[in-house]
């Protein structure tokens, strides 16, 4: 049996069994106490329509992602064809090709997916190969792991087809040429330098999905690794209460686990608008917090099809397709001052 026959079948027999045996005891245990632990608010309500939010302006991202789930596919097709759009348009340079490199110069992708079921893929550190989106599909889909890094990803992408490109344009090897003349040994963290797409979608079923991908902070230290590729911390997905992407200085993210937080928050009963003032409430009221210098914000979505999006500073905003209007939402925050 060839390597990548082992890992696939791994995935599908042992690891598979053990996953499926502790959903199967999940379901079957019905104590009072479950129960409270649990504490999953009833679905009473008419589905929703089919539904997309992404971080920033992204309008033809979302607009692909509606045209998937239009013709009828799930969540995770859409929230993975949509992000495609960013990371090929080389204009944006804070996902795929066009990214801005780490300070060596070296543009490289941190992404993630997780689906309905709670299955997850990751990718770090991926080098030269632009579709990363893609890439986290295939790990979680093809081998029984949820994260590969730097060289072993690209090995394993290579492995399923996926080829090589030299991701760094004219213009932001441009941009770099001109930030090493002042190079600040400490990571740049205004909000210009945030714009990871980070997408949730609803499909006609009612399932959510959602994706996120970068190429992370600009100039970052070679090596760096921020929250997007982080289940928990970049996105999270629970198909029985909603889901949550980040963007901004993954750090803060990671530090508060935010987006398993905010869906935690919505599981308690909050509406994905409290949910995310209160993730964004977290990071501020930290003692020694120095919010004043940096960007967090957060989109969130719940199985009834509300939306929410909050951030420490104003100028974040959510990009919301449902029923034929595709927007810009300006989203609140939390820095008056
Ligand atoms: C990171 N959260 O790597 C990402 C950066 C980001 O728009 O959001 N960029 O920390």
């Amino acid at each position: 049996m060839k390597r990548r026959d082992f890992i696939k079948n791994a995935s599908l027999t042992g690891m598979g069994l053990a996953v499926g045996n502790a959903l199967t005891n999940c379901e079957e245990n019905t104590s009072d106490q479950n129960k409270e632990l649990t504490n999953t608010p009833k679905n009473n309500s008419k589905r929703a329509s089919p539904i997309v939010v992404a971080t920033w302006h992204v309008i033809s991202a979302t607009a692909k992602a509606m045209e998937v789930l239009n013709q009828d596919g799930n969540a995770l097709d859409a929230v993975e064809q949509g992000c495609r759009i960013e990371e090929a348009n080389e204009k944006g340079q804070t996902v795929g090709k066009g990214g801005l490199p780490d300070r060596d110069g070296n543009v490289t992708l941190d992404a993630c997916v997780m689906d309905k079921h709670g299955n997850c893929g990751a990718v770090v550190y991926l080098q030269n190969i632009k579709h990363a989106v893609s890439v986290a599909r295939k790990v979680m889909e093809d081998t029984p792991h949820v994260m590969l890094a730097g060289e072993g990803a690209k090995q394993f992408a290579l492995s399923k087809g996926f080829t090589t490109e030299n991701l760094l344009t004219e213009a932001s090897k441009e941009a770099w040429e001109k930030w090493k003349i002042e190079a600040q040994y400490k990571p740049i963290i205004n909000i210009e330098n945030h714009d990871t797409i980070g997408m949730l979608a609803m499909d006609k079923n009612g399932d959510i999905s959602g994706a996120c991908t970068t190429s992370g902070l600009a100039y970052k230290l070679g090596g760096r690794v921020g929250d997007s590729p982080i289940i928990g911390s970049g996105l999270f997905i629970d198909n029985e209460i909603g889901g949550c992407v980040a963007t901004g200085l993954g750090e803060e993210v990671v530090k508060t686990v935010g987006s398993f937080l905010v869906v935690e928050l919505m599981r308690q009963g909050k509406s994905p608008q409290e949910a995310c003032e209160e993730a964004i409430k977290r990071i501020v009221n930290k003692p020694n917090s120095n919010y004043k210098n940096f960007q967090v914000g957060y989109i969130a979505i719940n199985k009834q099809g509300e939306t929410g999006s909050y951030a420490i500073h104003q100028w974040f905003s959510m990009t919301k397709f449902q029923n034929g209007v595709n927007e810009q939402i300006q989203s609140g925050y939390f820095n008056k001052t």
